[in-house]
């Protein structure tokens, strides 16, 4: 069975982006793949946290992981720095990286800019350790947003200088892109986003979301209720396309051109079928949160295989490199 490889930061609770961009679309990969299925602790110590914080992250992505269908008689789950080979791998792929490569990256422009204050080592290696995370499983398969999308490059550019310079260790990796995978925020320009205010949550009430809907940015020349739309330009309607059925789709875009429905009413629609999809997985979550054993043992379960798998690879990621001093 080929592998799939993905992984969410514990930087805050889940929301739609990662919900439509990742955890969605992980749950079919479970029959066809052997998935691997991380919360990277690591990569959430890029940014400044409070050790609790983090603990208590990572235990609610893990009931969010469980809630949303991964299940532990398919996949592995498991927590990134409870397989220490992550960071270990990482080392030797630094030591193959041109800093050039790392400066360039999209993301490492970005986050420079919003945290000028904390422009840490961990930041820009931000692309290493994922391409370590993936290979270190030998990962074919990395099912992610669109965003990912300048690093899962970059991680092809280095596991190929690895497999050049070292030998043939690591397959080629794919991304998996699915409908839904660049999720605006509510402000209808932003991506969706845990560090900016533009989030719908996994775990949120049909009350609260239909509080944030109803301000939610819709297609900015339709200013009066009979001023006709455009679907194609609203933030709203492209929610439309991601919970509602095509008949509802279909009916949204010719009231909104023609002014027959109203932005409101169109809101209104959305909320509830938005509310109906996420209903059952906000019940799970609040199950699992109650059942904190079980889901340690799912994660320290998925820890003790996803370790067997990475130190099959470093055996002969040892050899290759000159460092397997056993006889
Ligand atoms: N808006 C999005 N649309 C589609 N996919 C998204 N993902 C994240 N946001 C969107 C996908 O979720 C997975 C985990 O990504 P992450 O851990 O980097 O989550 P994040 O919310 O982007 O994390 P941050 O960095 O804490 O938030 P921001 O971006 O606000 O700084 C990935 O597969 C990602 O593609």
């Amino acid at each position: 069975m080929k592998r799939v490889f993905s992984g969410i930061k514990p930087t805050g609770d889940l929301h739609l982006g990662n919900y439509l961009g990742a955890l969605k679309n992980w749950i079919p990969l479970q029959e066809e793949y052997e998935c691997i299925y991380s919360i990277v602790d690591l990569h959430a110590m890029t940014m400044q946290y409070e050790p609790k914080e983090l603990k208590e992250n990572v235990f609610k992505i893990a009931c969010n992981y469980l809630a949303c269908g991964l299940n532990p008689d398919k996949s592995i789950l498991m927590i990134q720095s409870q397989c220490p080979k992550h960071a270990e791998l990482t080392w030797i792929l630094n030591c193959l990286t041109p800093v050039s490569w790392l400066e360039r990256v999209p993301t490492f422009k970005e986050k420079s800019l919003q945290m000028a204050d904390n422009i840490n080592m961990g930041l820009m290696d931000y692309p290493v350790l994922m391409t370590a995370d993936i290979i270190l499983y030998k990962a074919e398969f990395v099912p992610v947003g669109e965003d990912q999308l300048p690093h899962l490059e970059l991680a092809r550019e280095i596991l190929r200088r690895f497999n050049a310079r070292f030998g043939e260790v690591f397959p080629e990796i794919k991304d998996i892109i699915r409908k839904g995978s660049r999720v605006k925020g509510l402000d209808g320009s932003a991506k969706m986003g845990k560090s900016l205010d533009n989030c719908i949550y996994l775990h949120e009430t049909p009350e609260e979301i239909w509080k944030k809907l109803s301000r939610a940015v819709t297609d900015p020349a339709r200013i009066k209720r009979t001023d006709p739309g455009d679907p194609d330009k609203c933030n709203v309607y492209s929610f439309h396309q991601l919970f509602s059925d095509e008949q509802t789709q279909v009916e949204i875009a010719d009231g909104c051109r023609s002014a027959s429905i109203g932005c409101i009413d169109c809101k209104k629609i959305l909320a509830k079928n938005m509310a109906d999809e996420l209903e059952p997985i906000r019940t799970k979550y609040n199950e699992f949160i109650q059942k904190p054993d079980f889901v340690y043992d799912v994660l320290t379960e998925g820890n003790k295989k996803a370790n067997i798998i990475a130190s099959n690879t470093m055996m002969e990621v040892y050899e290759n490199i000159g460092i397997n001093y056993r006889s």
